[in-house]
């Protein structure tokens, strides 16, 4: 990706910073999607945030659009999950004992999601997609699992294939690491292609131990379930014993209290969950129907542990963060203003005359640079990449912090105020004439 034209704004130190870093970490990153890899240039270093806002250590103030990727529904720094996160801490950070602090967190879930039965609480969305992988295999006795391109559920060994030379046939290591072997029990098909997904189980039925998806595509930017999609999921899952599972750590608690399988109406056998669940701390969980929970070890046979799995602090921050959206629901004023940003978006890029697409779902939406509605990535992968690099640094210049990629959702929170909405509307008027 070539560096774009350089920004007015003041990246100094930030330029200091992730030089230091890079030598150090990987990428200066210790996550590839902060890396600004999509855009070029290079990334701001944070040193504050506030409601809406990320301060960088170049004193520069921006609207967040990022949201942590995904966290930060009710802003940064919410006074009432920090003084859940203070107080907790006065009293130890871990303890590798449990404690009530994890039965609240579940029952909060448990109460949240009623397909969630049961539930095991873990450090990331990444553990969650892979334990809840293995509970399905674990569960069935089967090898065989189908994920959809352009859907991502983390860093797993056996999801990070590619489409194998037809769609139909198993997948292929998309990671130097990942093995023939990892790879070859896992099916690519594309999101949204109910024939190629009955193809599937008519040929892989009685191998396939589960079906991931993402009930709401952010991966890919905001890619929304056609009708008949998921209930097709759902029915084939049923017919052929394998087990549905909404990977629902970016949907979960965004689209709706009770995430895209409340929104969606379609009930999956094991759900996945991270980002809000944990308040901007580390948690992931993985839960769904009694009976299949009841097999992960210590009840059952499939194993999975982890240290801080539970963590008093994280737990703290997840119960203060879902209590607040439980008790004082910003979905109604979430869904109004990301109708107002979603009008406010395709208006800009209609006076530009840029050919767009706009797909939201609640607060999480995507302004995709292609001319044609996104169904799947077919269609994503045609977006004009650099048209998106230009418009995402044209933004920051105007203080307004996009993700930095057209493949990612954009996010924002209740703090965002109708002003806010407007002042971004605003900068992309001006931004998509010149890009
Ligand atoms: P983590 O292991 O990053 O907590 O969660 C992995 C994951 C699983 N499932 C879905 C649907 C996800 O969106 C994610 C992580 N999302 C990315 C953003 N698209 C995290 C950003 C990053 O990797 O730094």
């Amino acid at each position: 990706m070539s560096t774009p034209t350089k920004t007015s704004i003041n990246q100094q130190r930030s330029i200091a910073a992730f030089d230091r870093a890079s030598g150090l970490m990987p990428g200066g990153v210790n996550s590839p999607a902060r890396a600004f890899g999509a855009v070029g240039g290079k990334p701001l270093f944070i040193e504050r945030a506030e409601g809406p806002f990320l301060f960088d250590i170049d004193g520069n103030r921006l609207l967040d659009y990022i949201g942590s990727w995904g966290p930060m529904i009710l802003g940064h720094a919410h006074p009432v999950v920090i003084e859940a996160i203070q107080s907790a801490a006065s009293r130890g950070t871990s303890y590798g004992a449990p404690t009530e602090a994890e039965t609240e967190l579940a029952e909060l879930i448990v109460e949240a999601v009623p397909s969630v039965e049961k539930l095991r609480l873990v450090n990331s969305g990444t553990e969650a997609t892979m334990s809840a992988i293995r509970l399905a295999r674990g569960a069935t006795g089967r090898d065989q699992v189908i994920k959809f391109s352009g859907n991502y559920h983390g860093h797993v060994d056996s999801l990070l294939v590619a489409a194998g030379s037809s769609a139909a046939n198993l997948g292929v290591p998309d990671s130097p690491g990942v093995t023939e072997g990892t790879s070859r029990d896992t099916l690519i098909l594309e999101y949204n292609d109910v024939g190629a997904l009955q193809a599937a189980f008519d040929k892989h039925g009685q191998e396939l131990a589960c079906v991931i998806l993402e009930p709401v595509v952010g991966n890919m930017g905001c890619v929304p379930p056609r009708p008949g999609f998921l209930e097709a999921a759902r029915e084939l899952c049923t017919k052929h014993g394998a087990v549905l599972i909404f990977d629902e750590v970016m949907t979960g608690f965004r689209v709706a209290y009770g995430g895209a399988q409340q929104r969606f109406g379609v009930t999956p056998d094991l759900t996945t969950l991270g980002k809000i669940v944990g308040g901007g701390l580390p948690v992931g969980a993985y839960g769904g129907r009694a009976d299949l929970m009841d097999q992960v070890l210590p009840a059952g046979k499939v194993f999975q542990a982890g240290t801080l799995s539970g963590n008093p602090l994280a737990t703290a921050a997840g119960a203060a963060m879902l209590k607040l959206l439980r008790d004082d629901s910003p979905y109604p004023y979430l869904e109004e203003q990301g109708q107002r940003l979603a009008d406010g978006l395709t208006r800009a890029a209609s006076r530009a005359g840029i050919p767009h697409q706009l797909q939201r779902v609640g607060s999480m939406m995507t302004l995709f640079f292609c001319d044609q509605a996104v169904h799947g990535w077919t269609e994503a992968s045609t977006c004009n990449r650099e048209r998106f690099a230009k418009y995402f640094w044209g933004m920051v210049e105007r203080g307004v912090y996009m993700p930095c990629s057209q493949f990612e959702a954009l996010f924002f929170s209740a703090t965002h105020t109708a002003e806010h909405i407007d002042q971004t509307i605003d900068a992309a008027e001006a931004v998509l004439q010149d890009v």
